[in-house]
């Protein structure tokens, strides 16, 4: 699949940026300057990237509890997201939402999501919009290994089956859902044949491999676009950190890490750019000097944004849909 310098310069752009920023945060977290909780996605990136290439900020993504990738990818501001998981007041959700409360609807970012499996629906929904609407959005809709046990998200894959909605279902599946294996969670062990079962085309991908998920993705998306309804993508890739910061990592081995560093996706994209003389090294190390100029500008933005104060507690914690002009029933005498 055809793939322009300026693509190509923006995925690696996003990759490293991705990188940077989850890195900063394990820094961050470990010196304790990070309240609640966080899920890092390094190792992953080459999926969000591979994937979001496609979209445009009309199109929507659905997120997971390990969001800061996706989000990332669908071009939402760094520093509002740092300052969001750093609990500010300039965050994206006032620093009230934390790492996995982080939205942005103007870039089609529908929101990070703390129940696993929770995305489907979301996602479904977002292609019942646009179908309704008779619009050509897509929605790419990422979750976990984990998430493709719930029962949300085989309702998700029929209803998106049976309405042909323009939904691209992404399973991460990253080896683990918190310590467990799919091979010891997953019933027959392949995740991608379940799509199969609702009558939708389905593919198990290298989702380390950038090229593997742009190409995957490309076709997936442009079906959804033609109105032919929805594919699954299980894309095979691993996180570096643990499920949590502060996870022990007792349930696997360094090799295993060893193993995965070895086929890194920001790694492998520099050698097959290179090789096929698409992009030069100078370009590649240019942008990674700037990535880390800007996770370091939206640290320090983070760092000196003032908390929310007392008088903020009860503020945007509910939506006043007849104030916001959202209300969509007539109304009637209670
Ligand atoms: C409905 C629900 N059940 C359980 C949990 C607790 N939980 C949080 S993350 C997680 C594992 C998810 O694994 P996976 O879908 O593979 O995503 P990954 O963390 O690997 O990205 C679980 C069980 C939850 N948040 N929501
Ligand atoms: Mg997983």
């Amino acid at each position: 699949m055809e793939i322009s310098r300026e693509r190509l310069l923006w995925a690696y752009e996003r990759m490293r940026l991705i990188r940077e920023f989850e890195d900063r945060l394990h820094t961050d977290f470990a010196a304790g300057k990070i309240p609640g909780f966080v899920h890092l996605y390094a190792g992953e990136e080459a999926v969000a990237v591979g994937v979001c290439a496609h979209l445009g900020d009309d199109d929507f993504i659905t997120s997971t509890h390990r969001g800061h990738g996706h989000c990332i990818a669908k071009g939402v501001d760094l520093r509002a997201m740092m300052a969001e998981i750093y609990g500010k007041a300039t965050g994206s959700c006032k620093g009230k939402g934390g790492s996995m409360h982080i939205a942005d609807v103007d870039r089609g970012m529908l929101g990070a999501n703390g129940i696993v499996g929770g995305g489907p629906p979301l996602a479904c929904g977002a292609g019942l919009t646009a179908r309704l609407k008779g619009t050509d959005q897509v929605t790419a809709c990422f979750f976990g290994d984990g998430a493709s046990n719930q029962g949300t998200t085989f309702e998700g894959l029929n209803l998106a089956g049976i309405w042909k909605l323009p939904v691209v279902f992404v399973c991460e599946n990253n080896g683990y859902a918190e310590t467990t294996s799919p091979r010891y969670s997953v019933s027959g062990q392949d995740i991608a044949a379940r799509a199969r079962g609702f009558g939708m085309p389905s593919i198990a991908i290298d989702g380390l491999d950038f090229f593997a998920v742009y190409e995957a993705a490309g076709e997936a998306i442009a079906r959804a676009r033609r109105g032919e309804g929805p594919t699954f993508i299980e894309a095979q890739t691993y996180r570096y950190y643990g499920h949590f910061e502060g996870d022990s990592l007792k349930y696997r081995d360094q090799s295993e890490d060893a193993h995965y560093r070895a086929l890194d996706c920001l790694n492998r994209f520099r050698t097959t750019v290179i090789e096929q003389e698409l992009l030069s090294q100078a370009e590649l190390d240019a942008i990674d000097a700037q990535a880390r100029e800007a996770i370091e500008a939206a640290a320090r933005f983070a760092a000196e944004s003032p908390l929310p104060t007392a008088a903020d507690l009860l503020t945007d914690v509910y939506v006043s849909y007849p104030a916001a002009g959202l209300w969509p029933f007539q109304e009637v005498n209670r």
